[in-house]
């Protein structure tokens, strides 16, 4: 059997058998024919591994139950290995799967390569209006729909509450705050106050928003990151850190940051709605009561957190698009995110979920909602994932003092100005 992808990943057949890997090359083609759908439908899924992918994998199930003759091919691909592994796939018109989770930053980029059907009028984008703004803006380009919003996401500080009142202190609100409770912390229980993420610049956002900056003004074309904002941000996620009020990894970071929120050995991390199911597996949050969410504080400018999240693409090469239409709309549809919710607690993109009586219960809900009706939208450029990596260097490199914040913050502008052309 020839392997399109890398033997990490994890390969699954949902349906009747194991057909052969990879798809959009050979005659997985299905047809309505009969009016009834058929064919494979292979689905390359990012999400996490041991909690997540379980709930899609179920998810995809219960679709074959309902189209019988259409076995659901589901592949889980590392999120740090998927986008480029589909980009290639899909330039080479060979192995790409029929639907891609694309991460909101993914999905602009490709759209422009022509790498997605665009799916307005089809039955793959039912009750559209239904989706919250942001999520619907992150699955547009150039007027047209190239994907259905799965989950939306943001982030907020986690928070060990025994802890917290071992030492006596309030949740912080701002970074002064967070500093004086980090100290507090100390002194009482011994322990470390704050893990602040060192090897993805992704947890640098809050703090960039929090000084009132961004990476870029997309609708200015204009390179933002290294203007006095972006400086005064770099400036106070290295004072965290040389204060003590923080530890940080360079490396290993996710890996890092939950075994030290889980174990009790910091009192409060920043993250976002994926990671709470994780989280409930360590022993200090056996009892789930423990866990307290709270907004990220807010800088001497203002408060705010990044919007991220996933959408359901349909590769434009498949050959069974019927099949894959219908399956991203089953996979997006108000019962499949319900159960999602429930299960996961990550937050839907179709407002009318939060109604729904066990959602609006739920407390994961609702503190990460007002979150993300607030969270800072990103700049929906094909760019826009690519802006990460140049920040990840010169975010690694202020936090473990091997460039200071002013050059730090130089550098990253000059790579975006490369990067992004005719910008200013
Ligand atoms: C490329 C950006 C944010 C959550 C599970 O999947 C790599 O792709 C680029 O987009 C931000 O939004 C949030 O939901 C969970 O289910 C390529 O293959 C690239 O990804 C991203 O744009 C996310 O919204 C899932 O929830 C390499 O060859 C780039 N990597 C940003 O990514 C949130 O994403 C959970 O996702 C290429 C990357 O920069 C990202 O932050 C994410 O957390 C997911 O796990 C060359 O090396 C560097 C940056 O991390 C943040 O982790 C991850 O936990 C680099």
């Amino acid at each position: 059997m020839r392997r399109g992808i890398a033997a990490t990943a994890l390969v699954a057949a949902l349906g009747v058998t194991l057909a052969a890997c990879g798809s959009g090359d050979d005659s997985n083609g299905g047809s309505k024919s009969s009016g009834e759908l058929s064919g494979t439908v292979t689905w390359w899924d990012t999400s996490t591994v041991g909690s997540e992918d379980k709930v899609f994998k179920k998810l995809a199930e219960d679709f074959t139950k309902k189209h019988p003759k259409v076995t659901v091919k589901y592949v889980n691909v590392p999120f740090g290995e998927a986008q480029n592994k589909f980009k290639n796939a899909a330039q080479s018109g060979s192995g790409a799967p029929d639907v891609i989770r694309s991460e909101v930053a993914w999905t602009p980029e490709f759209a422009d390569l022509g790498y997605l059907a665009p799916l307005d009028g089809t039955p793959a984008l039912k009750d559209a209006d239904d989706f919250l703004k942001q999520a619907a803006a992150s699955v547009k380009y150039k007027d047209k729909t190239y994907a259905v919003p799965q989950v939306i996401d943001s982030l907020g500080v986690f928070y060990n509450k025994k802890i917290f009142k071992d030492a006596g202190v309030a949740v912080p609100k701002s970074v002064d705050e967070l500093k004086t409770a980090s100290a507090k912390i100390k002194e009482k229980t011994g322990k470390t106050g704050f893990y602040l993420r060192g090897d993805d610049p992704y947890w640098f956002l809050p703090f960039l928003y929090g000084e009132g900056g961004d990476m870029v003004d997309a609708d200015q074309k204009k390179v933002t990151v290294d203007d006095e904002s972006g400086v005064k941000a770099f400036r106070t996620v290295k004072d965290l850190v040389d204060s003590k009020a923080a530890i940080t990894d360079a490396t290993n970071g996710w890996d890092n940051m939950q075994a030290a929120f889980k174990d009790g050995k910091v009192a409060m991390m920043i993250n976002g709605p994926w990671a709470v199911a994780d989280t409930f597996t360590g022993k200090e949050f056996a009892d789930k009561a423990n866990l307290g969410i709270a907004p990220v504080p807010a800088g001497s400018a203002g408060q705010g957190a990044p919007q991220g999240g996933h959408n359901l693409a349909v590769y434009a090469g498949s050959k069974n698009l019927d099949a894959s239409y219908a399956f991203v709309e089953y996979m997006t549809s108000v019962e499949s995110q319900a159960k999602v919710t429930k299960e996961l607690s990550l937050l839907p993109t179709r407002s009318s979920v939060y109604i729904k009586p066990d959602i609006a219960t739920n407390e994961m809900i609702a503190f990460f909602k007002p979150v993300v009706d607030k969270a800072v939208e990103r700049p929906w450029i094909p760019e826009g994932g690519s802006l990460f990596e140049p920040l990840k260097v010169e975010y690694t490199k202020v936090l473990t003092g091997q460039t200071t914040p002013e050059a730090g913050a130089k550098a990253v502008g000059d790579r975006y100005r490369k990067l992004l052309k005719d910008w200013k």
